[in-house]
């Protein structure tokens, strides 16, 4: 071949791997085992773009690299197939989601085959695929029937616990050294009791401990989407897709109890090769806190009030206490004259998620329940209040206040005109009225038995107290919750129960997977109900009713890593046999913005199918890396057209018709938009108007932040425009050239910021290689960075100039059989050291310059020694696997590059035989003289006095000792 052609030597290889599925794998017990895995993506119907493959080649480098060494890789792919935008979808066009997403797997995988990853294509897992959720639903089946035994620390079948009271009942005992003291309302009975209680009353009581159940709880409630939200899907108190607004609810859902697994989540991490930062979002997220539980008393009242404190210790501080806006006494306490204004606020409260709560410091609400509690120690009359700094779903929902040492309570104190009782030593000159003093240190005051303690053995001398007084006990909370498992649409598992005179059942293993029925429509139906409520005869043997809710996003993913080891198995989610040899995870990647949600799921379903006995380890990865993002860059309007006058400012009242267009300076940019109305901006950006709009098909369209690029998708989304007719352009006097302004800025990539480049064009015109070789040396893998293609010409460049070192101008093979000299050795051993080196320490992009170094140099030895070239491949085959290839095949060499070994590194190559010694005088350094590293003090003393320069700086005198250090310094002393 004459030139590098790369289109042709791509499709050639693809095509060969695939025929001879060269990248197939089998546990082989006589090979290491190395399980590298990407995080599957959500095949969205705007495919892949060139952020989506940076993890995906980094891994693949890897994979390649550690099969080269001798390992035996499982390197899969798969698709998280499940989920709401091709719901969405569904609900617009009334097209199927099974069909969107077939059409959009299909675009993923000819992308990725594009890109030539070395997939074990056969192991491909779809989360939405009957033969994969079969076992997602098994899983939940077997989360339903285990509840957590705290004695030997792990979940067992909820039977053990059945046994348990059918010998002894439940009491404080059991509750406290068994069932783990978790949050439920169950009253101890004895053994005779339960077996006396109803089928119905033994499966409530039940449901307090498994770990799958059905409880009452807050949940972020989006009447206009019909679903429950995510904490991270509600922004501003509106959802995130389509800005509508969002309410705490009450509501009967079913949730995994992932809190009674929040110790071994946080102290697990040390056992894990994760990064700090990864971890330390963990153990924020997961929110370990040890203080004590305290009862307080209602003032001529049956009722108590229990809180949740850490600092026991400033209990003599307490001034009021404040209850969570949703708190269950609310109703009950509030007296009558305070009704209303009580009444009026927890409605206001209720519609600001907890995030937005949490966040929101500054603005200072409440009301007075007028009630008030009795002090336990003092005997002093307390306030209740209600304020929504108090989550309802941490600790108790309720706080007792001390103004002095918090500095929300302090805040909430001065606003509202309430005392502030300082209990703990401040230093000097500092003003508790002014400020709360929260530091964990001093010595307790006014506090009777407290007083002289440090806060320390306070705490400790507190809790002891009001365990004695039987008003509470030493408590360890977490900020974990248990993760809500039931979602109100269509697009998901079903959850395998049906409901049997009100009691929930699940389905039998044999009787699985529950099939996702069809439906007339993806809404809710017409009286509230899910989607699935639409679905005929959606009964267990046409008489119990199914479950109508459906999983979320997350539970397919919480656990795929376990069926690519065993992808067919249909009687076991994963066999003995495949688990024991691939256990877990070697290396992982994927995206930061999991480092919550998916990576702290994952978690927690290996160690429960750990408990159970079916997977050997409980992690799922050993080693994981965030590859960092690849921002793209956002054209914003700078300006508005409103009919033909530009202007700054827009000046339009909402509903009045404007005309808006847009380029940038130089590239006429298509036009997004030909007529619309401003609409009120409900979010406030100042300058970029919300606008609704009516596509081609004549549907309004509302976006608030109007983005596009050259890739404006303008045709998909707004269907065809006369561009010389309904555009009104700009003309550049100078130039004649017409536009409109632009702002610039660099942001993430998304289809939704209309800044999206793909891959595909890359590969097109300059092939696959150029592209998994310059994404790596874009930067750092694991740090963010922007989209930018001024360099990809020259890596392609170097690719020439490999071929080059094979082939002359005119297509002539230039390799011969010859050795290699020490130089050119020395060339490819640097290479190979570095290389190696690298791709273990994860520096990618490192490497990337190292080939081109080395293939400088060997281009300035004007080497083409076959021993030296094939060495060279070899090193970058897992960069760029198609030319490798290629060139390995052209040496002679039979069989994929792939199953080749990578060349051992050998550091004779690289001892240098000479030295380039600084000559001194006098301690001061004058010149530089290279020496043979065999050379002994004579000989180096004789080369030395000749040199010129020496000469020059000795002015006719001879040294009186000249000191020399082999392979470090001469120096001369006159
Ligand atoms: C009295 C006190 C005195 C407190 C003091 C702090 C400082 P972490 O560490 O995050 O667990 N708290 C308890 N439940 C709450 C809820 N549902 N919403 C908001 N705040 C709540 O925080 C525990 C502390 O946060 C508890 O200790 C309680 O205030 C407050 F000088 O009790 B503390």
């Amino acid at each position: 071949m004459k030139e590098y052609d790369f289109k042709q030597i791509e499709t050639t290889w693809q095509k060969y791997w695939k025929d001879n599925q060269v990248y197939k794998v089998t546990e082989d017990p006589a090979k290491p085992k190395c399980y590298v895995l990407d995080m599957f993506p959500y095949p969205s119907g705007a495919g892949l773009h060139v952020g989506h493959p940076l993890g995906y080649i980094a891994s693949d480098i890897y994979a390649r690299y550690k099969r080269l060494t001798g390992h035996n890789v499982l390197h899969p792919m798969g698709y998280d197939s499940f989920g709401l935008p091709a719901e969405q979808y569904a609900i617009q066009t009334g097209q199927h989601p099974a069909i969107t997403t077939q059409t959009n797997i299909n675009r993923y995988r000819e992308q990725l085959d594009k890109i030539g990853f070395s997939y074990d294509w056969s192991r491909e897992v779809r989360t939405s695929d009957p033969a994969y959720y079969k076992w997602t639903q098994w899983i939940f089946i077997q989360l339903f029937h285990s509840f957590y035994n705290c004695k030997s620390n792990k979940a067992e079948p909820i039977k053990n616990l059945v046994a348990v009271f059918e010998k002894e009942g439940f009491h404080d005992d059991i509750n406290k050294t068994f069932t783990g003291n978790i949050e439920h309302d169950v009253k101890p009975f004895s053994a005779e009791a339960w077996k006396a209680f109803t089928e119905k009353e033994q499966h409530d009581i039940l449901m307090n401990f498994r770990l799958a159940y059905l409880a009452e709880s807050y949940v972020n409630w989006c009447p206009a989407l019909g679903t429950v939200l995510a904490n991270d899907e509600v922004k501003d108190g509106v959802s995130e897709r389509g800005g509508h607004p969002v309410e705490r609810k009450l509501m009967m859902q079913w949730s995994l109890r992932i809190t009674v697994y929040a110790e071994r989540l946080l102290n697990d991490l040390e056992g894990i090769d994760w990064t700090e930062s990864l971890k330390e979002a963990q153990r924020n997220w997961i929110g370990k806190s040890s203080g004590s539980s305290l009862k307080f008393e209602i003032e001529n009242s049956k009722f108590e009030i229990e809180v949740f404190t850490t600092r026991p210790d400033t209990i003599f501080g307490v001034t009021f206490l404040t209850l969570a806006p949703e708190h269950e006494l609310v109703n009950s306490i509030t007296t009558p004259d305070r009704k209303k204004a009580v009444d009026e606020y927890v409605t206001m409260a209720k519609n600001r998620s907890e995030r937005e709560r949490m966040a929101d410091v500054k603005k200072i609400t409440g009301e007075f329940t007028g009630t008030y509690a009795i002090h336990p120690f003092t005997g002093k009359q307390i306030p209740v209040w209600i304020g929504d700094y108090v989550l309802a779903g941490y600790g108790t929902g309720a706080v007792m206040a001390v103004p002095a040492h918090d500095s929300r309570d302090h805040a909430f104190a001065k606003h509202f005109g309430l005392d502030i009782v300082q209990v703990i030593e401040t230093p000097a000159g500092f003003d508790i009225q002014a400020e709360s003093y929260d530091a964990k240190e001093g010595q307790c005051i006014n506090s009777d038995f407290l007083n002289g303690l440090d806060v320390k053995r306070s705490i400790k001398r507190a809790i002891e107290e009001i365990e004695q007084k039987q008003i509470g006990k030493g408590k360890t909370n977490y900020r974990l919750r248990d993760a809500i498992f039931g979602r109100q649409r269509y697009w998901g598992e079903p959850i395998p129960v049906y409901y049997k005179d009100g009691i929930a059942c699940t389905l039998e293993e044999s009787e699985l997977p529950l099939l996702l029925p069809e439906v007339d429509k993806y809404l809710p139906t017409e009286t509230g109900e899910p989607p699935l409520g639409r679905a005929s005869n959606w009964k267990k043997d046409g008489q119990y009713e199914y479950e109508l809710s459906t999983m979320p996003g997350w539970a397919g993913s919480s656990w795929y890593f376990l069926r690519y080891m065993d992808p067919h198995n249909d009687k076991e989610l994963v066999s003995k046999e495949a688990v024991e040899y691939w256990k877990n995870v070697d290396l992982y990647l994927g995206g930061s913005e999991h480092a919550t949600g998916h990576l702290l799921y994952v978690r927690f379903w290996t160690k429960f199918l750990f408990d159970l006995g079916i997977i050997p380890v409980d992690e799922p990865a050993k080693k994981l890396i965030n590859q960092g993002m690849i921002q793209g860059v956002s054209s914003f309007i700078k300006q508005w057209v409103y009919e033909t006058n530009w202007s700054d400012k827009i000046d339009l009242k909402p509903g009045e018709e404007i005309k808006v267009f847009a380029s940038n300076n130089k590239n006429v940019i298509q036009p997004f938009l030909y007529k619309g109305k401003l609409y009120e901006n409900p979010r406030g950006h100042a300058r970029y108007a919300p606008i609704e709009y009516s596509d081609a098909n004549g549907r309004m369209v509302y976006d608030d932040l109007l983005r596009f690029s050259k890739e404006a998708m303008f045709k998909s989304t707004y269907g065809e425009i006369d561009i010389e007719n309904d555009i009104i352009w700009e003309i550049d006097e100078k130039t004649n050239e017409r536009f409109i302004l632009l702002d610039q800025q660099v942001e993430k990539m998304s289809k939704s910021k209309y800044n999206v480049v793909t891959p595909d064009n890359i590969v097109e015109d300059y092939g696959a290689d150029t592209l998994r070789l310059y994404e790596m040396f874009l930067g750092p893998l694991e740090q963010s960075k922007p989209w930018n293609t001024q360099g990809i010409e020259g890596v392609h460049r170097f690719l020439k100039k490999l071929w080059k070192l094979f082939y002359d101008l005119d297509g002539n093979a230039l390799w011969k059989e010859e050795a290699p000299d020490k130089k050119e050795w020395k060339a490819v051993h640097k290479l190979i050291k570095k290389v190696a080196e690298d791709i273990e320490n994860f520096s990618f992009n490192t490497s990337v310059s190292s080939f081109m170094i080395c293939v400088n140099e060997l281009t300035d030895l004007k080497c083409n020694k076959k021993a030296a070239l094939q060495d060279l491949l070899l090193c970058l085959s897992p960069y760029a696997p198609h030319i490798t290839e290629e060139l390995w095949k052209a040496l002679g060499n039979t069989g994929s590059i792939n199953i080749a070994t990578f060349p051992v590194f050998n550091p004779e190559y690289l001892v240098e035989d000479s030295f380039n010694y600084p000559v001194s005088i006098n301690g001061k350094h004058r010149t530089n003289i290279e020496m043979s590293l065999t050379l002994a003090q004579p000989e180096v003393e004789a080369l030395v006095l000749a040199d010129e320069n020496v000469q020059k700086w000795l002015e006719g005198k001879t040294p009186k000792k000249i000191i020399f250090v082999k392979g470090k310094i001469v120096n001369m002393v006159l």
